[in-house]
């Protein structure tokens, strides 16, 4: 098989980058470890930068986020039994977000791949991208029990933080920066109404929380917990239970139980791997960079990397310029140090540190208890939240 891009990965990155590189007519195979049921079945982001938005309407991919999308104007920060609202639209000059689960997102991009007849090859095994320091780089893989080949122009690594691009890649030719955090989030979803408008991310004693939602009827709550908790020792009541207690009253009064149709918890870290080229492989989105939940900038990151990546591949293919592709991986790392720095500031502030003796707890209180005090610094939290441009 050949093609012009070959894309691991199904997941956000791989397909938005499909969906922009086939409405360019740039030829494109996008290959997965698993099947599109499994991917549609992992549960992640909800909340969608401007940027990313725009990203979807370029993909002519937005009928349903443009009809279902729930516009987010602010968000509230519940400490010591108060809510504290952040005003993002008053804060930002008019700018929000918008609430939008990355499982739709992943749908409506496979939907459209679907419609366009463009080849997309699931169930592979040992996805293995080769020879792409060179002229003529190529995937081997494995499936139904035989060895096949894609010959390339173009590797992307859209495969995620365990994929098997960034592993391709010489220990020599790159370098990694990391930092692992003592907890995670247990993260459960429930057909029942939010508990508030908007998003509560809640500082308390015993641990961080967020109650997020998907739609009007439709729920996400996360609580921290520490990395030895199982989640099946979790049951719903458990989790009702500690979430109320580490609410306000007035949001903890709102929440509505329900059964769950997903719990599970994941680890947070915060992770760069630089540069994200390598002669002709390209890494992109989650194989490239990991930052906490918190600042939900995870998905956004991998829209702005896809920015920048389609960019560089259509003036290569349009233009016969390469300054695009050279480019890349100084632009979207640029962008992605910000996002770094944003998530762990937020997660650092936001969530309850064991280690921290009673030096750290207070100035963790100050950082936030001045963030909420200051016009300044809720304008910055704001602008960060909403997106740095791109
Ligand atoms: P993905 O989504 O991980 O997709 C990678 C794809 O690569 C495939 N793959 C392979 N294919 C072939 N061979 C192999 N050996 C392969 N290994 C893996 C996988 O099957 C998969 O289909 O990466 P991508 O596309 O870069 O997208 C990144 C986002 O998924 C991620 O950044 C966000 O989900 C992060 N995130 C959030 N981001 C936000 O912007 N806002 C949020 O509100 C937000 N909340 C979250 C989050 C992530 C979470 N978890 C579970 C990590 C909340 C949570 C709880
Ligand atoms: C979510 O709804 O899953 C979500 C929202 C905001 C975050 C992280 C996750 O910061």
């Amino acid at each position: 098989m050949r093609t012009q891009v070959a894309i691991i990965g199904s997941g956000p990155s791989g397909l938005l980058l499909g969906r922009l590189l086939t409405l360019a007519g740039i030829d494109n195979i996008i290959i997965d470890r698993v099947d599109r049921e499994y991917i549609l079945g992992r549960v992640r982001a909800g909340v969608l930068e401007q940027g990313m938005v725009n990203m979807m309407r370029e993909a002519q991919a937005s009928e349903k986020l443009d009809a279902e999308g729930l516009p987010h104007d602010g968000f509230e920060i519940a400490l010591n039994g108060g809510l504290h609202h952040i005003d993002l639209h008053g804060l930002t000059g008019g700018k929000r977000v918008t609430i939008y689960g990355q499982t739709e997102v992943t749908r409506d991009l496979m939907d459209k791949r679907e419609a366009d007849g463009v080849t997309t090859i699931y169930d592979a095994q040992h996805v293995t991208p080769r020879e792409f320091g060179g002229k003529n780089p190529w995937i081997s893989y494995e499936k139904d029990g035989a060895t096949h080949r894609i010959d390339a122009d173009f590797i992307i690594g859209c495969d995620g933080f365990h994929g098997p691009s960034r592993k391709a890649v010489p220990p020599k030719a790159i370098e990694t920066f990391e930092r692992v955090y003592p907890f995670g989030w247990l993260g459960l979803l429930a057909d029942v109404p939010p508990a508030a408008e908007e998003l509560v991310y809640g500082k308390h004693a015993r641990g961080f929380t967020l109650c997020s939602m998907r739609s009007k009827t439709r729920s996400r709550y996360y609580l921290q917990v520490p990395l030895t908790d199982q989640v099946e020792n979790w049951s719903d009541d458990a989790f009702w239970d500690e979430l109320r207690r580490r609410l306000p009253e007035q949001v903890a009064d709102a929440v509505v139980t329900g059964p769950s149709f997903e719990k599970s918890i994941a680890p947070l870290r915060s992770f760069v791997a630089e540069p994200m080229r390598f002669g002709k492989l390209f890494l992109a989105g989650d194989a490239a960079h990991i930052v906490p939940p918190t600042g939900a900038k995870g998905l956004n990151l991998a829209a702005s990397d896809i920015r920048y990546l389609f960019d560089g591949l259509r003036e290569h293919y349009a233009d016969k310029s390469p300054a695009g592709l050279n480019a890349y991986s100084e632009r979207a790392l640029a962008r992605i140090w910000k996002a770094e720095r944003f998530s762990w500031w937020m997660t650092t502030m936001l969530h309850t540190f064991a280690e921290d003796d009673a030096f750290g707890r207070r100035i963790h209180d100050a950082e936030l208890s001045y963030t909420l005090s200051s016009v300044a610094a809720r304008t910055a939290l704001a602008e960060n939240y909403v997106g740095l441009p791109y």
